[in-house]
C-alpha cells in the first residue's frame, strides 16, 4: 500500500513532463507544414472572395448559411473540383496541389465567384 502512494506522484510527473514536450513541439510543426484557411460561404458571397495560398494548403469551404445550399467547383485544364452540394452547416475541403489561378464558382448561385492565388 505505501509503495502504491509513492508511484502515483511519480507518475503524474511524467504525464506533465510528456504534455509540455508536446505542446513545446506543436508550434514548431505548425510553421513547417501547410496552412489551412477557412473561407465562408454565406449570402450568395465567398467570403474571402481573393486568397493567396501555397501549394499544399487546404481550403475548408464552410456553408455559413441557415437555409442555402451550395455546390462549389472548379473547371480548370489541369484539375477539376467538384464539392458536391453542401447543405447549411457543412464543409467541404481542398488541398491546392497545381500552382496558378483559379476560379472556384457556385453551381447553385453563378454569381458567386472566389479567385485563388496558388504559389
Ligand atoms: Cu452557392
Amino acid at each position: 500500500m505505501s509503495i502504491c502512494n509513492l508511484r502515483r506522484p511519480l507518475l503524474r510527473g511524467t504525464t506533465i513532463a510528456l504534455v509540455t514536450a508536446l505542446l513545446a513541439l506543436g508550434p514548431a510543426q505548425a510553421s513547417l507544414s501547410s496552412v489551412v484557411r477557412i473561407v465562408l460561404q454565406k449570402g450568395r458571397h465567398y467570403d474571402p472572395t481573393d486568397l493567396f495560398l501555397r501549394q499544399g494548403d487546404t481550403i475548408t469551404l464552410v456553408n455559413g448559411d441557415d437555409n442555402s445550399v451550395h455546390h462549389a467547383f472548379i473547371e480548370a485544364d489541369r484539375f477539376a473540383y467538384d464539392a458536391g452540394d453542401q447543405g447549411p452547416g457543412e464543409q467541404a475541403t481542398l488541398t491546392l496541389k497545381e500552382p496558378g489561378d483559379f476560379i472556384i464558382r457556385c453551381g447553385i448561385h453563378p454569381k458567386m465567384k472566389l479567385t485563388i492565388h496558388v504559389q
